[in-house]
């Protein structure tokens, strides 16, 4: 197998067993956003692919996701890093009813090493601890991850509740059941403020920049 083939493997396999020396080989070749995004990435989708299919359970799904987790931990510390002032404050959530973290804590690598500070408030998050940590904390933007078909339509009931809360500050939204004819013509409406949707970690940081500018 080449190594790029092994690399996603080990995702689909949920097999730790030689990643690590694998993951140092792919940096050699790779920035390791590239790694993730490829490789990595690709055995997820195949995990997604199989489980699908139900030749996978769950318990199989929850190791695929602990290798995704080992690996982006040993590749964080080698992605680039900017050093400007912090540009800004991201409430950061996996919305109510959905477990799926592995994309947000993504988000939460590639924007805490871009100059924003992030306070991920994790996963299964209710419009009311939304509201709360908003007053708290008065960031300048919230994330919203969501995996599930029905995450889609708890962003659009997060969104009212922040409304009736004379909450606007920019959100940002993202993860696979969303597109952005979703989050333009069933969420924006029901927010204040400006709502964008982002296909990945990296055009979230773009959407961030652009929106902090
Ligand atoms: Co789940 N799961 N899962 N799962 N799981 C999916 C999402 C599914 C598509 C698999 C499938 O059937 N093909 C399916 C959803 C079906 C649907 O509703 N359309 C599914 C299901 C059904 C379920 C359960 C219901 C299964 C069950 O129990 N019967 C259950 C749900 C539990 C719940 O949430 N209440 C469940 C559970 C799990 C595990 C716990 C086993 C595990 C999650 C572990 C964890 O996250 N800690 C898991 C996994 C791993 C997956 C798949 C295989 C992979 C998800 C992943 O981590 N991808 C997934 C299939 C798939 O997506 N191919 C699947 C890698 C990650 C980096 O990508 O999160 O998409 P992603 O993030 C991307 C972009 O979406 C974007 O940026 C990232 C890339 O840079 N992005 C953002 C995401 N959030 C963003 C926020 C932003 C910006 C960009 O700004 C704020």
């Amino acid at each position: 197998l080449t190594l790029e083939e092994r690399l996603a493997n080990y995702v689909v396999e949920g097999s730790k067993e030689g990643l690590i020396p694998d993951l140092e080989q792919a940096l050699a070749k790779y920035p390791p956003l590239d790694i993730i995004n490829g490789p990595l990435m690709n055995g997820m989708e195949e995990v997604g692919r199989l489980f699908n299919d139900n030749e996978l359970i769950v318990a199989e799904v929850l190791q695929s996701a602990e290798v995704m987790k080992a690996a982006v931990a040993y590749l964080e510390p080698f992605m680039e890093k900017t050093e400007s002032a912090v540009k800004g404050k991201i409430l950061l959530a996996t919305v109510k009813g959905d477990v799926h973290d592995i994309g947000k804590n993504l988000v939460e690598i590639i924007m805490s090493n871009n100059g924003y500070q992030v306070v991920n408030l994790g996963i299964k998050v209710p419009p009311e601890q939304l509201i709360t940590a908003c007053r708290e904390q008065k960031p300048d933007m919230i994330g919203l991850s969501g995996l599930l078909v029905k995450s889609a339509q708890q962003m659009v009931v997060t969104a009212q509740d922040l409304r009736a809360s004379g909450i606007d500050v920019p959100m940002l939204v993202g993860g696979a059941a969303l597109t952005r004819k979703f989050t333009h013509t069933r969420i924006a409406p029901e927010y204040e403020g400006p709502v964008v949707y982002a296909k990945d970690a990296m055009d979230g940081l773009d959407l961030a920049n652009r929106l902090s500018d």
